[in-house]
């Protein structure tokens, strides 16, 4: 399915745009899907909004978090095998499915500061990837997703305090001063693929009337060993469940220092997550 080329940009630059993955119709019936469990807030969202400022858009559009382990349609989603057949194609093997997460971003939401996935998950040896599907238009206006093209090769980076008036979380990694930050433009159907240790984020909503809504798989390979708690039970493809070991509390993370000129990542410290989700 995937071109040798695709495979290579990939391979390269961390991250691939798969386009029409889905069906215009298909991502009409997710967005109202979606839409309609947040009115019904069976499951709630991030409870981080809990007690934040009403007037924050996020508070009446949190996004939720493993809807699959209660909603089928989201289970589906996160097991289809255009997903899984493009994942193998692109790690070498098949994955383990581990996380849906649906972000509605509505108009004036904050977004999130630059991070790597991996943080949080703590999948080894390796990494994790992401599927990350648009349901809407999304360009830099309503916050699309930023890149930093061939920050998959750099090690886990010690993280640093976010701006909370961009971001609704509060940690960040530093980037070199210059280095590149490419938007992902997408519409509804297009597949975002990313490298667990890809540094990614997202600014703010600012539109007065575009919703952002993205629908979000995270997978770790198939020969992981370990993964942090809030991921388990992974899962197979064929939706069997995967024992896998979740003692991994934190990891070696790195700084940038100046080596000949050059900024390089050198590992130096150990952080431990203290939030359980990203
Ligand atoms: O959609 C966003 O704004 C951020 C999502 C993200 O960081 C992720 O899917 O890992």
């Amino acid at each position: 399915m995937l071109t040798p080329e695709m495979k290579a940009q990939f391979a390269r630059d961390g991250y691939l745009i798969v386009r029409g993955l889905f069906s215009p119709t298909e991502t009409a019936t997710y967005r109202d899907h979606y839409m309609r469990l947040n009115e019904e807030r069976r499951v709630p969202g991030d409870t981080r909004f809990a007690g934040a400022n009403p007037s924050d858009p996020l508070v009446k559009y949190p996004r939720m978090l493993q809807m699959h382990r209660w909603d089928e349609i989201s289970l589906n989603w996160l097991l289809d095998r255009r997903i899984g057949d493009a994942l193998t194609e692109l790690l070498g093997a098949e994955p383990f499915a581990v996380q849906t997460m649906i972000y509605f971003k509505p108009p004036g939401a904050r977004g999130q500061a630059l991070h790597q996935d991996n943080y949080y998950l703590r999948a080894q040896p390796g990494t994790c990837v992401a599927a990350w599907m648009a349901l809407d238009e999304i360009d830099e206006a309503n916050g699309c997703l930023n890149v930093v093209p061939g920050s998959q090769s750099w090690p886990i980076l010690c993280t640093t305090q976010a701006n909370t008036q961009e971001s609704f979380t509060d940690i960040t990694v530093p980037i070199p001063e210059g280095t590149p930050v490419i938007p992902a433009r997408m519409q509804p159907g297009d597949v975002l693929f990313f490298n667990g240790q890809l540094v990614h984020g997202s600014s703010a909503n600012r539109t007065q009337d575009r919703f952002r809504r993205s629908l979000i798989g995270h997978y770790i390979q198939g020969d992981s060993q370990q993964v942090a708690k809030h991921y388990h039970p992974a899962l197979r493809f064929d939706g069997s469940e995967v024992t896998i070991d979740t003692s991994p509390q934190g990891s070696q993370c790195g700084i940038w220092v100046t080596e000949n000129g050059k900024q390089v990542v050198e590992v130096v410290g150990y952080e431990k997550v203290e939030r359980a989700t990203e």
